[in-house]
């Protein structure tokens, strides 16, 4: 089966991963009339209970417990679950055997007829993501958001209705096999550190994220950010789209601003001003993302009106640097998606000092010597908890007091004894949630529940 091709009647599938990605490509082959087997790690009575109907209907044969050569050989095509790494023994069988081995995009690719906004990065694709659709929204398109957050693209084209517009956030695990997939507008938010237990180093990791570009042609464009250093060495190696920068402070940047205020300006048309005040965008993370999207939607003709409404009602997604209370004079932040060390620098940025900050949790394999500046300058106590909290305080204990927490409800009590008015807690754990969650959405309910819990005592003392 080549690459670029739409699934024939009775071509034979097997789909590795049976989660959400899984799930949404099981049922689109069905639908084409695919021969679909299914191979997965879990437990075949797992894989039972869920997909119960679907095997009953199609007589899908199933391997639980893990992949075996044999199994996931037998057939024309295999999909690819994000994330099941692309070096494991099997899959390099597969590719040794000649036979195509397909992630959603390269199988969605052949089906797209709309205008497509891709974003990836380390850091802040799902707000990117989701303010694109929403000033898309406003500017009057029929817009679909998913990818990486939300709804897969192959359960989009699967349930047959087609808009104009597609915004889709995608992870390097879902670009690791993206075959001939081509976004119109590519955005690369920036490259630091994370997912090193997966991509062995920075070199395979940003070369993940460029397979975004790989096949834009000189209508296309790609835009990228003009202060993230990483991202600026991946510019020169970009083909013949066309290029565009946000985040800089020089002229030569297509969206540049600072404190709240940037301003847009495309090849042929006037500058463009614009305020983030009286918007919940209004931190120096904000000002990143809304260039970056407010470019993008500008390079798609949407009117400035539009733009400004659409930044005005948009509302950040929950665990994203999200307020939580003040209490005693301290205010409590959750910025539990912050998996990685170059969020928490980013987080930090946000605050002047006197950080009283909870990190810890499963290790990525990343270098925590990376927040070893702005934990320094910012953080005046770090509490620590979960699996990577060793590595943690032996890299970060040399430039500022730390203490363990047993449990997250345990840290914020630790965290509410050591603040004082005006310090800052703020739940940024530069990793992944899995020691002790079943993700980083559970891990900040978990926090801010703690928060809510604490009494309202003096001088910033928690009530036990
Ligand atoms: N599995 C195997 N073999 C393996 C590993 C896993 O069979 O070697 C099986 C597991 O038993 C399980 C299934 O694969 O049944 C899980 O598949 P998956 O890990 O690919 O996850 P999905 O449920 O399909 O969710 C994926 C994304 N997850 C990952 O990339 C890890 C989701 O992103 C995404 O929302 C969803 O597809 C829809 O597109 C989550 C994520 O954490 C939010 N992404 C990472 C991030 O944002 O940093 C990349």
């Amino acid at each position: 089966m080549a690459k670029d091709s739409k699934i024939q009647a009775g071509q034979r599938f097997v789909v590795m991963g049976m989660g959400v990605s899984g799930r949404a490509a099981v049922q689109f082959l069905l639908q084409q009339g695919a021969k679909v087997a299914v191979s997965d790690a879990g437990d075949f009575a797992d894989l039972a209970d869920i997909d119960q109907a679907i095997v009953q209907q199609h007589e899908l044969s199933f391997e639980g417990g893990g992949h075996t050569e044999s199994f996931c050989s037998n057939c024309d095509a295999v999909f690819l679950s994000p994330g099941i790494p692309t070096d494991i023994a099997v899959v390099k069988h597969l590719h040794a055997r000649g036979i195509p081995v397909l992630g959603e995009l390269a199988i969605a690719a052949p089906y797209l007829t709309e205008t497509i906004i891709a974003v990836t990065g380390t850091n802040g694709k799902t707000t990117v993501t989701a303010l694109i659709g929403e000033l898309l929204r406003h500017a009057g398109k029929e817009v679909f958001v998913g990818g990486n957050i939300g709804t897969p693209i192959l359960d989009y084209l699967r349930h047959g209705k087609r808009v104009e517009c597609l915004v889709l956030e995608l992870s390097s695990f879902q670009l690791e096999s993206a075959g001939n997939f081509r976004p119109h507008i590519g955005i690369l938010l920036n490259v630091t550190p994370d997912h090193l237990d997966r991509h062995k180093n920075m070199v395979d990791y940003a070369a993940a994220k460029m397979k975004m570009f790989l096949r834009q042609g000189k209508d296309d464009i790609a835009i990228i950010c003009e202060s993230d250093p990483m991202s600026q060495q991946i510019k020169p190696l970009l083909n013949e789209q066309r290029k565009f920068c946000f985040g800089g402070l020089d002229s030569s940047c297509s969206a540049q601003g600072s404190g709240a205020t940037f301003t847009i300006t495309l090849d042929d048309q006037e500058q463009e001003f614009y305020s983030l005040e009286k918007t919940s965008l209004h931190t120096h993370t904000g000002l990143l993302n809304s260039e970056a999207a407010v470019l993008a939607v500008s390079l798609l003709g949407c009117e400035k009106q539009d733009i400004e409404r659409g930044l005005k009602d948009f509302t950040l997604a929950a665990h994203r640097l999200q307020f939580v209370r003040e209490q005693n004079g301290v205010c409590y932040y959750n910025d539990s998606k912050a998996t990685n060390t170059g969020a928490v620098v980013t987080a930090l940025a946000s605050f002047r000092a006197n950080v009283v900050l909870l990190a810890g949790g499963k290790d990525k394999g990343e270098d925590y010597t990376a927040l070893k500046e702005s934990v320094g300058e910012k953080v005046k106590e770090l509490i620590l908890l979960g699996e990577a909290a060793d590595a943690i305080e032996a890299i970060l204990g040399t430039v500022v007091s730390t203490k363990r927490a047993q449990s997250m409800i345990e840290a914020v009590q630790f965290a509410a004894d050591l603040a004082e008015p005006g310090d800052t807690v703020l739940l940024a754990p530069a990793c992944a949630s899995f020691d002790m969650f079943d993700n980083y959405g559970q891990r900040g309910d978990v926090f801010m529940q703690a928060v809510m819990d604490l009494g309202e005592t003096s001088a910033g003392k928690v009530d036990r």
